[in-house]
């Protein structure tokens, strides 16, 4: 019998996420900064399959009005035929790839018919479960019948592969397996579900992994469902992977199966031919930062902006999980070593991430409204000024040059001493910028380490609970402009499967701070012997405490504080030379490797 599987058949490669065209976090990132170089390789032989959620598919997803004759188009077709809601257009992302979104009230009829099936066929129990995981069933069905249709029909002329992110896109792959569909399967986790809890709740979480019972631990944080989707997507796709060597040491404790392969994540990356470009877009959008920090301390104390220095951590609120206490902690050991040494530098650090809030502090608002003011005021002057000295330089014949303040009207002169005197205030400068809901282990950490902002302090605290966006009053800049404004971002994690954020310092020429607790930090010290030399600093979570993990990171921030500007300049250009190791051009390898394999595990 003729092989469905032959070596000159044409490839047809399927991603699936349930961040396709639906931003939640980090997969996102990673499948839509991947679409060029997928893109580029495949054409249109490339499709992103993703749930339908019309308000955030809103911006990004044009429909196709009448399905092609592709074999995509057909089981579209098919599937819309049969009664089921199937989106299929363009995401519209660089790269512009075709997408399959499924409208997921479709298949919620059947739900308890398909969770049946689960626990029957594969022992998945999903009572009580949360509606986040009704959905995501509903998705893996959607999935499981596309992909049957489309290898019904077409398997006998295309190599079908199917890629799965994450346990929320896999509910259906153990029965494509079950059922011996003609597809190769690849899973990728981007962290496990029981490693996320345990590393944020167990003390020594490192030391006891190889020693976790994961059913007990699964059901003892209700999680049994999430874990159990997780180890069987792991457990029977053709080819396993993962982000990192880190995340695989967790793998076989946690799902039963070591990764076949690792992929690291990458970005789209688009470098300046001439590198003065981005050191001028350090300066200008440093400016704005300035603005922000003029606006917020100088109402009660003033310092040198010339000799500040900008730090930031960013992510998700995962206190002890993303190192937001050992960065406090080394803040704290800086502030004072710094104040022993009588410098009189200062580092401003902002902690961005995202808690619950009732609103910016009013007054926070109100001091920035003020500056603006003092600011429009100045610039009257000025132009008063510069006319009227002007006319008097015109007209007359004395080379003496005339008293400036003659020509300030009264008015301004009042208007400017008054908003002075209501802007200026003996407070401390508040260290967090909005009304949270609520005390949390940040403001609590803050308190006690004493960072609170006062004069004498050489490390000043801004902790900003929402996410950088350029609609945010308080800075008017986006993300990647906040990034490029710092001096150094700071991101020591403790648990973190690849980690984003200091890939992101990188790619803009900024130096930064990652440990080897994370995916990023594992694999830049693989790869590059000078990484510290490069600005890439790495932080020992691994072998060491706490504590002497914060000493190693004041440490980092005492040497860089010290550096002259001149050094600082230089490093910038050294970390930015290194971007280009992680454009998805060069990473995209690691997936192709991965879509052979399970090809060729695939074939009799
Ligand atoms: C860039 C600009 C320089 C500027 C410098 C400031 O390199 O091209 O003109 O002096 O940034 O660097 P700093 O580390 O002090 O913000
Ligand atoms: C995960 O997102 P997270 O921030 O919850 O996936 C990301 C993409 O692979 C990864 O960068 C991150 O470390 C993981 O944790």
């Amino acid at each position: 019998m003729e092989s469905v599987f032959s070596t000159s058949k044409r490839k047809l490669l399927l991603e699936l996420a349930w961040e396709v065209c639906n931003q939640v976090g980090g997969i996102y990132t990673v499948i839509r900064s991947k679409v060029p170089a997928m893109v580029e390789k495949w054409g249109d032989d490339y499709v992103c399959l993703g749930p339908y959620f019309p308000q955030r598919a809103a911006a990004e997803y044009e429909p196709i009005t009448e399905p092609d004759e592709t074999e995509i188009g057909q089981t579209v077709r098919k599937m819309r035929q049969m009664g089921y809601a199937v989106e299929y257009g363009y995401w519209l992302v660089t790269g512009r790839p075709k997408i399959v979104l499924f409208h997921l009230e479709s298949f919620i009829p059947q739900l308890n018919q398909i969770k049946h099936d689960l626990w029957e066929r594969h022992q998945l129990s999903t009572l009580g479960v949360e509606e986040l995981v009704n959905q995501v069933i509903a998705f893996g069905e959607a999935a499981r019948v596309f992909i049957k249709l489309l290898a019904d029909d077409h398997a006998r002329r295309v190599d079908l592969v199917a890629h799965f992110h994450e346990w929320m896109a896999s509910t259906g792959l153990p029965d494509l397996r079950r059922e011996n569909v003609k597809v190769a399967t690849v899973f990728t986790t981007h962290a496990t579900m029981l490693g996320r809890y345990l590393a944020q709740n167990e003390e020594g979480f490192y030391g006891k992994l190889p020693f976790f019972d994961w059913q007990r631990e699964a059901r003892h944080y209700g999680i049994e469902t999430q874990a159990t989707i997780e180890r069987l997507a792991a457990q029977q796709a053709h080819v396993f992977t993962t982000v990192s060597d880190v995340t695989a040491r967790e793998c076989e404790v946690f799902l039963g199966r070591n990764p076949d392969l690792i992929l690291p994540n990458g970005l789209n990356i688009m470098r300046f031919t001439a590198v003065h470009e981005f050191q001028n877009l350090h300066v200008k959008y440093k400016a704005k930062i300035h603005e922000f920090v003029m606006g917020h301390f100088f109402q009660t104390y003033s310092f040198d902006l010339e000799k500040t220095l900008y730090f930031f951590t960013s992510g998700r609120f995962e206190f002890s999980n993303k190192g937001y206490d050992l960065t406090l902690e080394a803040l704290a050991r800086l502030n004072w070593r710094m104040r022993e040494a009588n410098m009189d530098t200062t580092v401003v650090m902002f902690m961005v991430t995202k808690q619950p809030y009732h609103s910016i502090n009013p007054d926070v608002l109100h001091s920035r409204a003020l500056l603006e003011e003092i600011q429009e005021t100045c610039e009257a002057i000025e132009q008063q000024v510069g006319e009227r000295l002007f006319e008097a330089a015109a007209s007359s014949s004395d080379i003496a040059m005339p008293d400036l303040n003659s020509f300030v009207d009264e008015y301004w002169r009042l208007r400017l001493r008054r908003t002075i005197q209501s802007w200026k205030t003996k407070q401390l400068p508040r260290f967090v910028t909005h009304d949270l809901v609520q005390e949390d282990a940040m403001t609590r950490f803050i308190r006690q380490a004493k960072l609170v902002n006062n004069e004498f302090d050489r490390v000043k605290i801004v902790y900003h609970p929402d996410f950088i966006a350029s609609t945010n009053p308080l800075f008017g800049l986006d993300y990647g402009q906040f990034v490029r404004g710092c001096h150094l971002g700071v991101f020591p994690s403790y648990y973190e499967p690849w980690g984003y954020t200091p890939l992101e310092c990188v790619v803009r020429g900024i130096p930064t701070v990652t440990s080897d607790q994370s995916g990023f930090g594992d694999f830049i010290m693989q790869i590059m012997r000078d990484y510290e030399n490069r600005g890439i600093y790495v932080v020992n979570r691994r072998t060491q405490s706490f504590n002497e993990a914060a000493d190693q990171l004041a440490n980092i921030l005492f040497r860089f504080v010290r550096m002259s500007q001149r050094d600082r300049i230089a490093q910038r250009n050294r970390v930015e030379s290194i971007a280009e190791v992680f454009d998805w051009t060069n990473l995209r390898s690691y997936y192709d490797t991965a879509h052979d394999l399970a090809l060729k595990r695939r074939k009799p």
